[in-house]
């Protein structure tokens, strides 16, 4: 007999890092029905955000590929899979014959941190390109913050987590959860979470150059002129030394190293010198410091605003060294580090120290630029494609990713592109990026691949873990997305294009079995890797559930096949489709540290030696020069959710926001036009005259600029908006970790 009835399905949104529960009922012919928060969902409880339901949307949207495009005579066309593989073993070996494997580079977009198969499959891919020409977002983005806990407490993953559920004293710097929903720092609902530090009593204190909607909603709203966090930070540091309110936890104090170091670096940054370049009065800085060190616990953050930014990495360790000063680091209520399911660089191997974090293993060819978490700066991409000699590149990967709206000169960078001799892309979307590509792969849309947040369970605030089968079946046709990159990793190997994934597929989990095993530090040391292997594939289990449950039960919390009874393993996480909470944070001082010494490096030396640079900041300050910062729109996603139509009407735009006061200076009222210019680039943009961004300050959103030929995304284009990424500069980066500066872009703004 036929079912009449919706089914209902439970599934991860994979849209932000706040992964919240959605309950999805689905038809009896396979239509998505409804999608709304799941009230079971043991971290989310119910929460959901406008884009959450738009999983539909996405999933419907004719203009998302199902097929591999080639492009022919400078148009894109469908093609059988078949016939795209040929293609791009064609255009890979082609540039490996003549110019060998340094002739390969890959970009690798924000989508990756929230799908399973890249997360677990494209080291693979990469690994096999045998380049050092890797890029991705995380230059444009986050990379400060692992940096800056890398040399703290070990590895690229030591990030602390601000507490928020149980902390008496949030700052925040440089981030505005109720757009994003929060960044390294997982909390579905983040805006309620917030609500409830005040309703128990605690403050919330905000710091951005904008009056945004997380600063209106807290209890206090610090307007800081863009990019001069850093003397904010040190000077609140200053005060915590000068008036004796160090008080670090003796846990802590044991195994701190560079307390004195600090204490002698902050020295130059008194309020009374950083007040007139930061705008923020000498009593606020002071009090501020106060707050901090009197709550019975506080936790400072900072994101987008305060890490892409000059001075990016440093703002990121002064703030953890503000967490460890005040005595809240590692402790409830403070800045902790989570323990997830899958485990982490902080839960593996034995723990107390270890080898400490590395940077700068290789340098990128034309500009001399560090390697960062075994890549090179994405701002140097342009230069390495366009500039001749021995490793240019030649031929690109890229998977989700939109560079060329995402990254800095993004003017420069399409023309690199349009220059290469082949580029495939793995995407949903014929876009401002993939026009360029050869070949695009699609992927199956989000609700039919199964989900877990591996990446971005690390830095929750709680411990968690969540697992979601794909809610609709794939076309026959359409490959899983790990499935492409062990396919494209095989074409890089040289093994053609009739390698089965499967096939290469055993021969991974073999060789992570067989790892594991012989490492005494690992759940599994000594076990037959035959029984693991054959307890792993059961029911003919393959793919990122067999990867994903191997992570799970050699976890913290992991069964470990059999050996620890009450332990997780992915079919426990399949009886719990809500999620299962494994509980608060707790401290983890010292099992997860990392560092050589096996301390916390309070003072490392080239963060030091920056705060020089920082000083020097103060004497070049001027007060005249206009400054370009963004914004994120709770209805927006970087670059790619702009063809969903019922996210784009209304007032969602792509404006220049002006405080009244320039506005006036230069002429402006609401709807005009203005010229704004930096040093690479110049956009034309309409005028919104608004007090909520502060004086000196233009605000344009980045993600926008949907007019370009060539793409096919029909409802973005009718609502193009302009490209900010234009203006930002790809020369000017933060040195100690060359993330591009995105905020505080120095411009000339006039009435057109
Ligand atoms: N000026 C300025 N620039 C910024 C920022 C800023 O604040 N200001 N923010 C930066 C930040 S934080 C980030 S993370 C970057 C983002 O930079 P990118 O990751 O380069 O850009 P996105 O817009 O996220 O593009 C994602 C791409 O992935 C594709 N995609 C979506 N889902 C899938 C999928 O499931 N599979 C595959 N294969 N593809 C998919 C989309 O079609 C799109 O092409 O932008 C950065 N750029
Ligand atoms: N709706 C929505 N959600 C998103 C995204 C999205 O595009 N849309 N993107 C996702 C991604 S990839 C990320 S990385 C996260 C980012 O998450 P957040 O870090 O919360 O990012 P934003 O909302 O851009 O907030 C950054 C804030 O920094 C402020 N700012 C700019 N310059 C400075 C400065 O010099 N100092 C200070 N103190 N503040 C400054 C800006 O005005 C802005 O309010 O959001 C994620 N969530
Ligand atoms: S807040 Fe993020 S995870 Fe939650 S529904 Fe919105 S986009 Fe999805
Ligand atoms: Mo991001």
């Amino acid at each position: 007999m036929e079912t009449t009835q919706n089914r209902t399905a439970f599934r991860t949104c994979p849209l932000c890092e706040a992964g919240c529960g959605l309950e999805i009922s689905v038809s009896p012919q396979e239509q998505i029905v409804r999608i709304r928060g799941d009230q079971q969902d043991v971290f989310s409880h119910g929460y959901i955000c406008p884009k959450g339901s738009t999983l539909k949307q996405l999933h419907e949207d004719p203009d998302r590929l199902r097929r591999p495009l080639v492009k022919r005579n400078g148009v894109h066309v469908e093609v059988s899979w078949e016939e795209a593989w040929q293609e791009v073993e064609r255009g890979l070996t082609g540039v490996i014959e003549r110019h060998g494997r340094g002739a390969l580079g890959a970009y690798l977009g924000n989508p990756n941190a929230h799908n399973l198969g890249p997360q677990l499959y494209s080291s693979m891919m990469l690994k096999s390109m045998g380049t050092r020409n890797i890029f991705s977002a995380s230059t444009v983005d986050q990379v400060p913050k692992h940096v800056a806990g890398g040399f703290m407490f070990g590895t690229a993953q030591s990030i602390p987590v601000p507490d928020i559920d149980h902390t008496d004293y949030l700052l925040m710097l440089g981030a505005n959860p109720y757009a994003s929903n929060g960044s390294l720092c997982t909390a579905p609902d983040y805006p309620g979470r917030l609500q409830a530090i005040r309703a128990r009593g605690g403050k919330v204190v905000v710091v951005d150059p904008r009056r945004t909607k997380t600063a209106q909603e807290s209890d206090e709203w610090i307007a800081i002129r863009p990019g001069t966090d850093g003397l904010f930070l040190a000077a609140l540091i200053h005060v915590l030394f000068t008036e004796n309110l160090v008080s670090v936890e003796p846990r802590i104090m044991s195994l701190l190293n560079g307390l004195d170091e600090m204490r002698e670096a902050v020295r130059p940054f008194a309020p009374a010198r950083v007040a007139p370049v930061t705008g923020i009065a000498v009593e606020t800085i002071e009090r501020i410091a106060r707050e901090l060190a009197g709550a019975p616990t506080a936790a400072v953050y900072g994101r987008i605003g305060v890490n892409t930014v000059e001075f990016g990495t440093t703002n990121a360790w002064l703030i953890d060294a503000i967490n460890v000063l005040t005595g809240n680091i590692d402790a409830r209520g403070g800045a902790m580090f989570t323990t997830p399911a899958t485990g982490s660089a902080t839960t593996r191997g034995t723990g107390g120290s270890g080898k400490g974090f590395q940077m700068g293993r290789g340098h990128s060819r034309v500009s001399g630029v560090a390697e960062v978490l075994g890549e090179y700066p994405v701002a140097v991409m342009a230069e390495e494609i366009s500039t001749p000699g021995e490793n240019q590149i030649r031929a690109m990967i890229t998977v989700a990713g939109n560079p060329v709206v995402s990254t800095p000169h993004s003017a420069q960078l399409d023309a690199a592109l349009a220059d290469l001799e082949f580029m495939v892309s793995l995407d949903i979307y014929l876009n401002e990026t993939t026009r360029h590509a050869d070949v695009i792969l699609p992927a199956p849309s989000a609700l039919e691949k199964d989900h877990y947040d591996i990446g971005l369970l690390i830095y929750a605030v709680r411990n968690i873990a969540n697992y979601s089968e794909p809610v609709l079946a794939r076309d026959a046709e359409m490959p899983e997305e790990w499935e492409t990159l062990v396919r494209l990793g095989a074409i890089l190997q040289g093994l053609g294009t009739d390698v089965d994934p499967s096939v290469m597929d055993e021969q991974i989990v073999t060789a992570m079995v067989t790892s594991a095993v012989t490492q005494s530090s690992s759940p599994v040391f000594g076990r037959d890797v035959d029984e693991i292997i054959t307890a792993l594939s059961r029911g003919g289990r393959r793919g990122t559930a067999r990867m994903l449950d191997f992570l799970l039960q050699t976890g913290p919390y992991g069964a470990a096949f059999g050996a620890q009874p009450d332990g997780i393993s992915l079919d426990y996480l399949l009886a719990h489709p809500h999620g299962v909470d494994l509980g608060a944070l707790e401290p983890r001082i010292p099992e997860m540290l990392r560092t050589p010494s096996g301390r916390i490096e309070l003072s490392p030396p080239q963060f030091i030696g920056d705060l020089v640079r920082l000083e020097k900041s103060i004497a070049t300050h001027d007060a005249s020069q206009m400054l370009l910062v963004g914004r994120r729109e709770l209805k927006s996603n970087n670059s790619w959710m702009h063809n969903i139509a019922v996210l784009t009407k209304g007032s969602l735009a792509c404006t220049a926001q002006l405080h009244p006061d320039d506005a006036q200076r230069i002429g402006a009222a609401t709807g005009d036009e203005v010229r704004i210019t930096s040093r690479v680039g110049q956009i034309e943009i309409s005028v919104e005259v608004t007090d909520s961004v502060t004086q000196g300050v233009v605000s344009v959103p980045h993600g926008w600029g949907h007019d370009m030929a060539g793409t096919r995304m029909e409802v973005a284009r009718r609502k193009a908006g302009v490209n900010s990424n234009i203006l930002s500069d790809d020369k000017a980066m933060d040195p100690l970790s060359g993330n591009s500066v995105l905020s505080a872009i120095p411009v000339t703004v006039e009435l057109v």
